[in-house]
């Protein structure tokens, strides 16, 4: 039901002053001379939103929204109130991953909607449906650069990096505003959407049925998109001519919500998988097919490789050179729901257009009781480097070394998580997201959220709070010192709404590692180095939540099981050796070298 105002502002604050209702007279003539029932930008927005079965806002107050995000909380909605925009951002992208309907970032005009920009463009970037929705200032004034309070043309500026970006000028449009963003955001391949609202808005007032009727509820807002029939066969037929087939599962297959379709297909077809990072646990890791633990070996020896909502970006090497073995060995089929994405790197053999669960449906069809499994040559070789790799992984685990290093510390989460299936894991950092990934398995779907795409520092505390918030499960955030620092100051809001968070921090005391030597001979230490021996966990006391310091992987699993027995915010100082992190983990290639280094080293 829409939301009714009286011809007064339902809630006044010392905001008002600086809100411009008093500058559009009719508005006011509009209330003055109809005794009718009437409704205004603010409520509109709201029940907008509401209509569309959107329950949450992540956000931070301020003019213009301060207001907006009062009623939003009075008619029912979750409001969750963060301390920086981009962590409000992060939480809106990571819900929308979860639930598949656009999460909501609210933010207030200029520094605050930049704020939340670098989540909407993360979002963009890992096809999340998320809606940046901000207030902004005076368009007549924006407009000739005036100097209004926090001016800047924010529609322009969001543009070029989400999906969409609309600004909604009369309350009558809000209806249409709301439902393009959400179409926008999940339609075809999820991503972000802006929705600018200045601020003369909220106060504009119309007839609250005329109101109710302006909006709309989005019909069928992400549409199965079924494949060309002809698209199918090819796909098919590569598939039954492989010897050396090879499934690979990305966070678009995690997103698509088709698990159990997936799930058959892999086990129908006997082919071996690998899942990217988000979308392990679609498969339990422990799947007798998943090929994670020979992940070399098969990238570089397959000789069909199918694509489920998986790009072939940095992450795979453009899916050439080294990574996949001798050139020209390999066909790909690729599934996904954007079009453009197909031969973006390198030829895809057998493209297959359409969503995820309507493509392996159609998969699934053509996939009968005479199927031919893969060849006991190829499977078996897989098994057998697993199995290498495994018990190296598990000798390497057994370890205890003091002080703790990645593995040991890892190998005390593992098996917690392997107890707690159902807690969500956050994830960033660069050796503890790397070694995290690979020893830390995961037994559903949807129970990983990390850096992906961008490899960003920051998701932290913002992806934990939307996990907590939008599922009540109990949230396991496995951070690097540095990265937590990102986002550090959410543990208020985590404590504030008393969040089932528990935030293991390893602190290697800096940027991948703290040992680094400032070479200039000055007082200051090297760019990578923080404060030595640092408690974080008290900054987690400091606000009424748990903190504990641990020193071994028996005091870590201690804390993190009393954490998730009692559901409190929680954070484990966990003291990494600060020798143990290589720069960049895994990725330390792609660290320009300097002309001069190389120069000095090849003299030596
Ligand atoms: P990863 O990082 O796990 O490899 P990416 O983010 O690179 O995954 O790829 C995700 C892909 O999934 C994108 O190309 C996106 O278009 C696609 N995608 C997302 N949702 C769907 C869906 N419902 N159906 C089909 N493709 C999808
Ligand atoms: N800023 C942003 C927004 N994203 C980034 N990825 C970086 C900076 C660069 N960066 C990485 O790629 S990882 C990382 C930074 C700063 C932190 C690594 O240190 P850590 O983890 O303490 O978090 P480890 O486990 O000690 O390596």
């Amino acid at each position: 039901m829409s939301s009714v105002i009286a011809t007064k502002p339902a809630v006044t604050t010392a905001d008002d002053m600086l809100k411009p209702k008093s500058r559009d007279a009719s508005v006011h003539l509009v209330g003055d001379t109809q005794p009718c029932e009437l409704t205004d930008g603010f409520h509109l927005v709201i029940d907008a939103l509401k209509l569309n079965d959107i329950d949450t806002i992540f956000g931070l107050p301020g003019i213009p929204i301060t207001d907006l995000t009062r009623m939003a909380q009075a008619d029912g909605m979750r409001v969750i109130s963060f301390r920086h925009e981009q962590h409000a951002g992060n939480a809106a992208a990571a819900a929308g991953f979860l639930t598949g309907k656009p999460g909501i970032c609210l933010t207030v005009s200029a520094p605050g909607f930049l704020n939340g920009l670098t989540a909407l463009a993360n979002a963009t970037t890992n096809c999340f449906p998320m809606i940046l929705i901000s207030g902004s200032s005076e368009r007549e004034i924006v407009d000739l650069q005036q100097g209004d309070y926090e001016e800047m043309d924010q529609l322009a500026i969001a543009k070029p990096l989400c999906k969409a970006a609309y600004r909604v000028l009369h309350a009558q449009d809000i209806g249409v505003g709301v439902a393009r963003a959400i179409r926008a955001a999940l339609s075809g391949r999820p991503g972000g959407v802006y929705l600018d609202l200045p601020a003369k808005l909220f106060a504009q007032t119309m007839d609250a049925a005329a109101g109710k009727a302006s909006l709309i509820k989005v019909v069928d807002p992400a549409p199965r998109q079924l494949p060309a029939p002809d698209s199918v066969q090819r796909a098919l037929n590569l598939l039954k001519g492989a010897k050396r087939p090879l499934i690979l599962l990305g966070k678009g297959a995690a997103y698509a919500q088709a698990d159990a379709d997936i799930r058959a297909l892999v086990e129908k077809t006997g082919i071996p998988y690998l899942p990217m990072s988000m979308a392990k646990g679609l498969l339990p890791d422990n799947h007798s097919q998943s090929a994670s633990a020979a992940r070399s070996y098969v990238l570089a020896e397959a000789d069909v490789v199918m694509l489920v909502g998986a790009r072939l970006n940095w992450l795979l090497s453009h899916g050439k050179g080294k990574t996949w073995g001798e050139p020209n060995t390999k066909q790909f089929i690729q599934i996904d729901i954007a079009p453009t994405e197909i031969d973006s790197n390198v030829a895809i053999a057998a493209p297959l257009i359409g969503d995820i669960g309507s493509c392996v449906a159609a998969l699934l069809a053509g996939i009968d009781s005479n199927w031919v499994k893969p060849p006991a040559e190829w499977t078996g070789a897989i098994a057998d480097r697993k199995d290498k790799n495994l018990s190296k992984m598990a000798a390497t685990l057994a370890l205890n070394p003091s002080p703790m290093n990645f593995h040991s510390a890892l190998g005390a989460i593992r098996e917690v998580v392997k107890a707690r299936p159902d807690a969500i894991v956050v994830n960033e950092g660069a050796n503890t997201l790397d070694f995290a990934r690979s020893i830390v398995d995961m037994y559903e779907p949807r129970k990983r959220l990390d850096v992906g795409t961008w490899g960003i520092m920051g998701i932290g505390m913002g992806f934990a709070v939307a996990a907590a918030v939008t599922t009540g499960k109990p949230v396991i955030a496995i951070e690097g010192d540095s990265a937590f620092g990102f986002s550090g100051m959410e543990v208020e809001t985590i404590c504030r709404y008393d969040l089932p968070i528990c935030v293991v921090v390893f602190n290697n005391n800096g940027v991948y590692r703290g040992t680094d030597i400032n070479t200039s001979g000055s007082a200051d230490v090297a760019p990578t180095v923080f404060v030595k021996g640092a408690r974080y966990d008290k900054m987690m006391e400091a606000f009424g939540g748990i903190g504990v310091n641990a020193t071994t992987p028996a005091e870590l699993t201690k804390a993190l099981n009393a954490a998730l027995a009692t559901a409190k915010p929680t954070l484990i100082n966990a003291v990494i050796d600060e020798t143990a992190g290589t720069e960049s983990g895994r990725i330390t290639m792609l660290n320009p070298q300097t002309a001069a280094k190389k120069k000095l080293a090849s003299s030596t």
